[in-house]
């Protein structure tokens, strides 16, 4: 009786808009699915750093040296709030990252792409995070608290993100003509693969429904990619490059672009392991991970310093 009562009031609540917060009673289904989602995003932002680090020391000028160490930066820290919002749900941070070195839990398959040139941080950044901000924006309204508060600031910096990337390739495009097909190279590499960002097609998504029904997604896979494909169309033109489509067109009755067959299959070959760097992109992490062991244990022995002197300050 108790846990109908609790259900309805749930149900309720995100029928009216009224967020979930960590101390409400919740499904565990919507709980695991939360973890789930946040935890994937969280190892995408840190996974995600690893590509653009590459080129921290290979950037072109001091300001957009400066810019890329900033924007990297702001990747990791999207990845702390994230990790933070996601223990609320009762797991922690050393589980989820547990679960990631073990194999056990995905990553954005983005993130397995090299990135071979300075263009490709302009494409990161037009589409990557230009495809993230689609995909991000509605989960500022997503039915979980911790999470809809947490996207709010990471929306806000994924739009510098975004621009810092076209500006990038603005100014490759209007540069010589090898840098205009450099960046002409760099879109023609990364456009698939961002727009499989969004996931499978909704009738391949297995958890689509009901995410949406509960409102943590608040738009299909389908309809936010179609929405970055209206968008990509158009930005396009301004850099005056091609996306690599020949099936794309603007389809006057749908009032959207259409588009070419998604290669799927490549799509699962990248998410089960074997694109071009997941290996690599794993070894890093562990060995940062590793590596960062000490510092750990320094920030905990302070921590516990701090405790017992204010302890010590009491009695
Ligand atoms: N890559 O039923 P579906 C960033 C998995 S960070 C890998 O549609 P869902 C940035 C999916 O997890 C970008 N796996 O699932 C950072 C599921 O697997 P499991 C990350 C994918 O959850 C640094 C299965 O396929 N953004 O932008 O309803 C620098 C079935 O899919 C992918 C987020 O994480 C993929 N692309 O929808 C720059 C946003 N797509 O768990 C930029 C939050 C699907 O059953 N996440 N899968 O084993 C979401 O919005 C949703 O989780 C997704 C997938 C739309 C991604």
């Amino acid at each position: 009786m108790q846990a109908f009562d609790e259900g309805k009031i749930f149900l309720d609540k995100i029928s009216r808009e009224i967020k979930i917060e960590p101390q409400d009673w919740m499904p565990e289904q919507y709980r695991k699915t939360l973890i789930r989602q946040m935890s994937q995003h969280a190892h995408s932002e840190i996974v995600g750093m690893l590509p653009e680090g590459n080129w921290i020391t290979r950037a072109p000028s001091l300001k957009r040296k400066a810019i890329l160490i900033a924007k990297v930066q702001d990747e990791a820290g999207h990845g702390l709030y994230l990790y933070s919002a996601a223990e609320t749900l009762n797991i922690t941070r050393e589980e989820m990252i547990g679960q990631l070195h073990a194999g056990k839990a995905k990553y954005s398959s983005i993130f397995n792409y090299p990135t071979l040139t300075w263009a490709d941080i302009g494409a990161i950044g037009w589409l990557v995070d230009g495809a993230a901000i689609m995909n991000q924006v509605p989960l500022c309204r997503c039915s979980y608290g911790p999470y809809a508060r947490a996207m709010i600031r990471i929306c806000k910096e994924e739009s510098f993100h975004q621009r810092q990337g076209f500006d990038i390739l603005f100014t490759l495009s209007n540069g010589t003509g090898a840098q205009k097909k450099m960046a002409q190279d760099a879109i023609n590499r990364w456009w698939w693969p961002s727009i499989m960002m969004f996931g499978p097609n909704d009738d391949a998504s297995p958890h689509t429904k009901q995410s949406m029904d509960w409102k943590i997604k608040r738009f299909t896979n389908d309809e936010l990619r179609q929405k970055f494909i209206d968008v990509c169309a158009e930005q396009v033109k301004v850099l005056r490059l091609t996306l690599p489509d020949e099936k794309l067109k603007w389809n006057d009755e749908r009032k959207h672009y259409d588009f070419g067959d998604i290669d799927w299959e490549e799509f699962r070959n990248v998410v089960n392991g074997n694109g071009p760097c997941n290996k690599e992109r794993m070894d890093a992490r562990i060995r940062a991970h590793k590596e960062g062991e000490w510092v750990r244990e320094a920030a905990a022995a302070h921590a516990e310093k701090i405790k017992l002197r204010q302890q010590k300050a009491v009695a």
